[in-house]
């Protein structure tokens, strides 16, 4: 089984052994591949998970039988939601005692079925190698996601002839990754009559590397471009073209120039609930491009116009040439109007928040100065929550597989792992975590990890002393009734927490403070840094489109409390 990892490039597994997978870990002694001792299969399998997010290669992490496993699950399935390469080893009770309760047994397979593109039972050691290629292909290929494969003890310890796939042959997956001619043609001819067509770009452009595919394609059409959570990056955002993040905390422009769009280029997306808000109001007006590796997206949510199946980067590619071709012919139309009254928009309603000098400190403010002091040239990783939706706004990102966060599944907990993930992957690179102090307490044992494994990260805890985001729908929407929502700033004290791990802890509570701290962690290189930046408690995160509702309800928050009627209703008789 390990020479098998071997010969798929894995150079780094993590993991944490127990008694049905101890057969794997001896043969790890004398293999160059290198093993991560977690404290938590979770923390291993968001590692796993920021790991390939980083490197693009298929992460892989290995735990024992039953609760090991099990605490894979949560970890298994964030990276299924992202479409996250990943393959997961368990150890498995051995055959006789499979179906019998035994000591350690879950029935791995069943319970991770629904939250793992493939899973294997491996029955016979003469499998393992045929099986873990297998495995791989499957996760990096089409559109990636996390496989397991579960071996039983007596299959690891059993003889058998060494053996390994050429090539990897599976009656029924063929994913197509090039698009149907045919379908792109359509697709440009409707993009060269359109008249306020909107780029929505995703997570499928970073996965597929599309990135200067998308650009070429943005240059070439002078569209404006969105570019989801999990799609940030994929095109600059100091581009003029690009309107960042759309949906439930995206900005005004983005959201509101699909709202307003006739045509939606949409590509590697999923028309996820947080970006479309009630569907059955999303872009009314909008016929709709998709393009996507997955078949099954394709009018999920939304019915499609010019449905195509297919890799982002090959599709982009095609129809750039396509497009190319045509708009030497017949010419470009003229998007000037829509481009100026959605940059109109841009100037008018961007992010705002107010940090005073002598006030609390502001979340966003912190977020911000990290952004600023490392130019974007991080790798950044978020929690889930309020500090999530502001690092997503707030930071500037430059390039792809810069930004990861669990944005399918929202997974608190996610960060500190999977930034360790992303530190391994990508060691000479910062790698800058910016957590909630509810999401951090989730993982943070992952600390100690970090420091007998020389991991260094930064790790920036937005601490507000409560779920945040929690506790702003109690008071937008419960009517301020605080349930089950305060942590309070002290408990844990995150300093002597850090100091305990073996990690540096830096507090800072207030504005003064900020720059001076996030540089004094950017400059230490040999440890890991914890920041407790102590936040004011009652900042909401805005613009919001409360759930359920349309995205033309979109709320601005107190920033523009004057002209927040006008807001709602600012649509310009030449955009309608
Ligand atoms: C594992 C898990 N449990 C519960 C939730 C629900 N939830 C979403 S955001 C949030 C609050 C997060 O608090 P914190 O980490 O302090 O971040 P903040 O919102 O304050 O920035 C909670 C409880 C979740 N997303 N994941």
């Amino acid at each position: 089984m390990v020479r098998s990892l071997e010969q798929e490039g894995v150079e780094v597994i993590f993991g944490i052994p127990g008694g049905a997978i101890l057969p794997a870990y001896d043969p790890i002694l004398d293999s160059p591949i290198r093993h991560i001792l977690c404290r938590h299969e979770q923390g291993a399998a968001h590692a796993a998970d920021g790991y390939a997010q980083a490197t693009g290669e298929p992460g892989v992490c290995m735990a024992t039988s039953g609760p090991g496993v099990t605490n894979l699950v949560t970890g298994l399935a964030s990276a299924y939601m992202d479409s996250i390469p990943m393959v997961a080893i368990s150890g498995q009770v051995p055959t006789w005692a499979v179906g019998g309760d035994a000591f350690q047994e879950c029935d791995a397979t069943g319970i991770t079925m629904p939250v793992t593109k493939h899973n294997f039972l491996v029955m016979d050691a003469q499998e393992i190698p045929k099986t873990i290629a297998e495995a791989f292909h499957i996760a990096r290929t089409g559109r990636p996601g996390p496989v397991l494969v579960d071996i039983p003890k007596d299959v690891l310890q059993a003889e058998m002839a060494w053996w390994y796939p050429e090539e990897v042959d599976l009656p029924g997956y063929r994913p197509v990754t090039k698009g149907n001619p045919k379908q792109i043609r359509e697709a440009a001819k409707l993009i060269l009559s359109a008249r306020q067509p909107i780029l929505y770009t995703g997570g499928g452009i970073i996965r597929a590397g599309a990135a200067d595919e998308l650009r070429r394609l943005v240059e070439l059409t002078g569209i404006p471009t969105v570019t989801t959570l999990m799609g940030r990056g994929g095109i600059p955002d100091d581009h003029e073209l690009c309107l960042g993040m759309p949906g439930m905390h995206g900005n005004y422009t983005a959201v509101t120039a699909m709202q307003k769009a006739d045509l939606l280029v949409s590509l590697g997306v999923r028309f996820d609930d947080r970006v479309t808000g009630k569907l059955a109001t999303f872009a009314p007006d909008a016929k709709i491009i998709h393009a996507d590796i997955d078949p099954a997206e394709i009018g999920k949510n939304r019915a499609v116009d010019v449905p195509i199946v297919g890799d982002a980067r090959s599709v982009i590619h095609e129809l750039n040439e396509i497009l190319e071709a045509m708009i030497e012919e017949r010419g470009l139309p003229d998007y000037s109007a829509w481009v100026k009254t959605v940059q109109g928009w841009q100037k008018k309603y961007p992010y705002k928040y107010s940090q005073t000098a002598d006030g609390p400190l502001k979340p966003e403010y912190v977020i911000e100065q990290i952004g600023k002091i490392t130019k974007g040239d991080g790798v950044y990783v978020a929690g889930v929550g309020q500090h999530q939706m502001w690092a997503s706004q707030y930071l500037r990102f430059k390039r792809p597989n810069t930004w990861l966060n669990s944005g399918g599944l929202g997974t608190m907990g996610y960060a500190v792992p999977a930034a360790m993930g992303a530190k391994v992957g990508r060691p000479d690179e910062q790698v800058w975590a910016i957590d909630g102090d509810g999401c951090f307490q989730m993982t943070c044992q992952e600390l100690a990890t970090m420091t007998t494994e020389n991991i260094p990260v930064k790790i920036a805890i937005i601490n507000n002393a409560f779920l945040g985001m929690v506790r702003q729908w109690q008071e937008l929407f419960y009517d301020n009734r605080f349930s089950a929502v305060e942590f309070g700033y002290d408990v844990p004290d995150y300093v002597k927490l850090a100091e305990a791990y073996g990690a540096i802890g830096l507090r800072c509570e207030t504005p003064e403070e900020v720059e001076s701290t996030i540089r004094k962690a950017a400059e230490i290189d040999d440890r890991t840094v914890v920041m407790d930046f102590r936040v004011d408690p009652t900042e909401k995160c805005y613009p919001m489109v409360p759930a359920g509702a349309s995205n033309d309800e979109i709320i601005l928050g107190p920033e523009f409390e004057k002209d927040h009627a006008d807001i709602l209703h600012d649509t310009p008789e030449a955009i309608i």
